[in-house]
C-alpha cells in the first residue's frame, strides 16, 4: 500500500510536466533581427537611436528594450503632426508573422536616453529585446548592434571615401 501511494503522485507530476512542455513548444515564436545598428553620438550628446529589422513566426509584441549603454531605453515612434516631426514613447509595437517590422530613422525606433559614455563608429551595443506573445509569455532576444555614423551607412562603406 505504501508503495502505491507514493507512486501515483509521482506519475501525476510527470504528466503535468509533459503537458507544460507541449504548450511551450506550440507558443514558441522565432524572432529574427537583421541590420541592427545604433547611431554614433558626439561627446555632448546624451541620447541616440537604435534601428533594426524584426520578423517573427508568431504574433508577438515588442514591449521593452534594455541596454547597458543607456540609463533609459524606450520604444519610440516618430510621425508628422501638421508640419512638425513629433516623437513619443509607445507601450509596444506588434509584429505580424511574415511581415518585416522596420525600426528606422523617421519611424519606430529604440531610444537610448542618458547614454553612459559616447558610442563611437564600430562599437558594438548590446540590446535585449523583450517580446510578449498572445499567451503573455515573454521571450528575450539578445542583439549586438553595430554603431554607425550619422547617415547610417555601415562602417565598411565609410572607409571607402
Ligand atoms: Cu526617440
Amino acid at each position: 500500500m505504501l508503495f502505491v501511494h507514493s507512486t501515483v503522485p509521482a506519475l501525476r507530476a510527470v504528466a503535468v510536466c509533459a503537458a507544460l512542455t507541449l504548450i511551450g513548444v506550440a507558443a514558441h515564436a522565432e524572432v529574427t533581427v537583421k541590420e541592427a545598428w545604433v547611431r554614433a553620438t558626439v561627446p555632448s550628446q546624451k541620447a541616440t537611436g537604435a534601428f533594426m529589422q524584426l520578423t517573427s513566426t508568431e504574433p508577438v509584441r515588442l514591449i521593452e528594450v534594455q541596454s547597458s549603454v543607456a540609463k533609459i531605453v524606450e520604444v519610440h515612434e516618430m510621425r508628422m503632426e501638421g508640419d512638425r516631426m513629433m516623437m513619443q514613447a509607445v507601450p509596444g509595437i506588434d509584429l505580424v508573422p511574415g511581415q518585416v517590422l522596420e525600426l528606422k530613422p523617421g519611424g519606430y525606433h529604440v531610444m537610448l536616453i542618458d547614454v553612459v559614455k559616447p558610442v563611437g563608429v564600430g562599437d558594438k551595443v548590446p540590446l535585449t529585446l523583450v517580446l510578449e506573445g498572445k499567451d503573455k509569455k515573454r521571450i528575450q532576444v539578445q542583439v549586438s548592434a553595430e554603431v554607425r555614423a550619422l547617415n547610417g551607412k555601415p562602417s565598411a562603406q565609410q572607409h571607402q571615401h
